[in-house]
């Protein structure tokens, strides 16, 4: 059968082959189709981008991005988003991965590795001028161009390769240490610039030698040597590229040498070509706001608690079920309703309701704690409530008073009701004449 070939399409762009895949993002090959441009497309999963608090800073380095245009930058043209992906459109870069030469040909004689050292420090140099650290700096982040130019990728991504804990402190995530520098493997928060620059070290003398400094298979013992900057030069580096390692390799970030000396130093200055550049002169940011727009509700949201059929019988016997309405009756603190609506939307109507009702409303997941700023007759109602998922299109909503007075809680409980008629598919009490 002569089948057609599907294309697919996002934007512009159509997509080709996958060109790679690294550790949060899956890397494509597409062709702008309004001028036949190839670009590379950087897949991300949108809850790995915006579900921890990072989103912030994600979107403040990627705004730096799209704005600079910088000869040893993987450009960065455009950002979209579809309902689960996050697509970064990058300039493609054709001439491979830089460590493929040493893999291929073994360690490279001192001009070559110059000048792409010199490169690597002018795309660092610039970033950092822009507030951009790198943090994850690595072969695999240095690609060459058709004219065998180097180029760095992933500047604007940083956050990603690190972690925000419960002390909301960035960590990185384990990945190849042997690049990292020993204040970030010491976790006792670090200045970015200075943790670069040890990084562009442990790639200077891996083109020179042709081999890491700092290796072991076992992670102590390389965590060791890092920190202690152990490592030996072949004979056949140069004093003076030597002595420019050395002063890279500092463990003490402090102390370390800075870009300023680097660009003053005899061994990098030889034949050294400052870098040509200018800003884009096409300012839209457009994009990256629509894609992060809606963040900051998004890294809260994860999927509402299951509950199955059991758990739900066995909340519903417990309950005293009489009328919660007639004031003859024993007042409950608590009251639940089932519901055929999405989970997102249950939550959004109940925020709706209570907020006209004098409420502050606070939001986690699938979770809402409702404070009324007014004082009732024993200090302030609270209320929390939970959306539980029983079945794939069935919640069930549980109400529970927390503080205050429990007359009060029923007649909000009256009031959220009456908001919420196109929400409630069952109350309490309809699901027990269901018994
Ligand atoms: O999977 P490998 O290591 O062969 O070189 C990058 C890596 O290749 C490539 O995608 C893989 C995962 O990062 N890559 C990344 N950005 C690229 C770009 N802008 C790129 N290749 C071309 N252009």
């Amino acid at each position: 059968m002569n089948q057609s070939k599907v294309r697919r399409i996002i934007g512009k762009y159509e997509i080709g082959r996958t060109i790679g895949e690294g550790t949060f993002a899956k890397v494509k090959f597409a062709r702008n189709t309004e001028n036949g441009q190839p670009v590379a497309i950087k897949i991300f999963d949108k809850d790995k981008v915006l579900k921890h608090k990072l989103s912030e800073q994600i979107k403040r380095e990627i705004t730096t991005m799209k704005l600079v245009k910088h000869p040893n930058v993987v450009q960065l043209y455009e950002v979209m988003a579809s309902m689960a992906k996050i697509f970064m459109v990058m300039e493609f870069v054709s001439g491979g991965e830089l460590f493929d030469k040493i893999v291929n040909h073994g360690r490279m004689q001192e001009d070559e590795a110059r000048k792409y050292f010199q490169q690597l420090i002018n795309a660092v140099d610039f970033c950092h001028s822009r507030g951009v650290y790198h943090r994850d700096l690595k072969p695999e982040n240095l690609l060459l161009d058709a004219s065998g130019d180097l180029k760095v990728s992933d500047f604007g991504l940083s956050a990603l390769s690190q972690q925000v804990q419960d002390d909301g402190l960035l960590h990185t995530t384990c990945g190849t240490p042997n690049y990292v520098a020993p204040e970030v493997i010491n976790d006792r928060g670090y200045d970015g610039a200075a943790a670069d620059l040890w990084s562009c070290g442990v790639i200077l003398f891996v083109l020179l030698a042709g081999y890491l400094p700092f290796d072991d298979s076992n992670l102590m013992n390389l965590y060791k040597k890092i920190s202690s900057a152990e490592f030996t030069c072949p004979p056949w580096i140069s004093f003076s590229a030597m002595k420019l390692i050395a002063q890279i390799l500092d463990p003490n970030p402090v102390h370390r040498i800075t870009i300023p000396k680097i660009l003053k130093d005899e061994w990098f200055k030889k034949d050294y070509r400052p870098p040509v550049f200018d800003e884009k002169k096409e300012r839209n940011l457009e994009d990256v706001e629509a894609v992060f727009k809606d963040s900051e509700e998004y890294h809260v949201m994860e999927n509402p608690t299951p509950m199955n059929a059991f758990e739900l019988i066995s909340m519903s016997r417990g309950l005293n079920l009489g009328n919660l309405f007639h004031a003859n009756q024993d007042l409950k603190r608590e009251t639940r309703f089932a519901s055929k609506r999405p989970a997102n939307e249950i939550i959004s109507k109940i925020e709706e309701a209570a907020k006209p009702l004098g409420f502050d409303v606070h939001k986690k997941n699938y979770k809402l704690r409702l404070e009324n700023m007014k004082a009732g007759r024993k200090g302030n109602l609270n209320v929390a409530t939970e959306v539980f998922q029983v079945a794939s299109s069935l919640h069930m909503v549980e109400v529970r008073k927390t503080k205050g007075d429990t007359l009060e809680f029923h007649k909000f409980y009256k009031n959220l009701s009456t908001s919420l008629q196109d929400v409630v598919w069952k109350t309490e009490e309809e699901m027990q004449e269901m018994k």
